[in-house]
């Protein structure tokens, strides 16, 4: 059987890249083949590009970097269904809704930005840890990175508003480590056998 391929999203400071660590060991300790896969992949010519982007050393049109975060996805695609047919099931931490999300709040046109995208593997699931701005900054300032500010936060959940449908599942992020991590183990736990992998995203 192959694996899922479980989307997790959500906004900064909403615990998401330590609760994908966490929930892939967890599944591991459990005995399912488990990965995790982050987007961008910093490691990469396109990630190179992106990182010193976010990190404010160099300077990049909108589109330009749309179309890069895009491209970072679409050069993991092969590999990431070898790993699904292969029985691994992958937790990935951003994936193109976060590319729609943020170039949209940026002010690029909502249908151009889910474009380039259209076509990528289906996740089986989305989890969207939810996180209002108040309980975020209480947990502590923004980083240093391009898009670590306030206005720009808000913004980008409203364009992850328009991008749920009812296959996302919310997980309160206000809760307990220990009860966000419980909540998204019971996601995965309770998700249907998987099918065929899906190309398609957005057909
Ligand atoms: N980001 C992430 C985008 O703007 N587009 C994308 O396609 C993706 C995957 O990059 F601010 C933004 C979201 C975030 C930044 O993400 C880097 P991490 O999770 O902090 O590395």
């Amino acid at each position: 059987m192959r694996g899922h391929l479980i989307v997790v999203e959500g906004c900064d400071r909403s615990g998401k890249t330590t609760q994908c660590e966490r929930l892939v060991q967890s599944l591991q300790e459990h005995g399912k083949d488990a990965e995790l896969v982050k987007f961008p992949d910093r490691t990469t010519q396109t990630g190179k590009m992106i990182d010193s982007y976010l990190k404010q050393t160099s300077h990049l049109d909108d589109h330009a970097i749309h179309l890069l975060f895009s491209a970072n996805r679409w050069e993991a695609m092969d590999a990431l269904k070898e790993k699904l047919s292969q029985g691994k099931t992958l937790i990935v931490d951003r994936y193109a809704f976060s590319g729609v999300a943020f170039s949209a709040a940026k002010g690029l046109d909502f249908e151009w930005c889910r474009g380039p995208d259209v076509g990528l593997l289906v996740p089986d699931v989305v989890m969207f840890l939810d996180l209002t701005m108040d309980e975020a900054e209480k947990r502590g300032g923004f980083g240093e990175e391009r898009y670590e500010k306030r206005e720009l936060q808000m913004q980008v959940r409203k364009e992850f508003d328009k991008l749920m449908d009812d296959t996302w599942k919310m997980v309160d992020a206000s809760q307990t480590k220990d009860q966000v991590h419980t909540a998204m183990l019971t996601i995965v736990n309770e998700l249907p056998a998987p099918g065929p992998v899906r190309s398609g995203l957005w057909k």
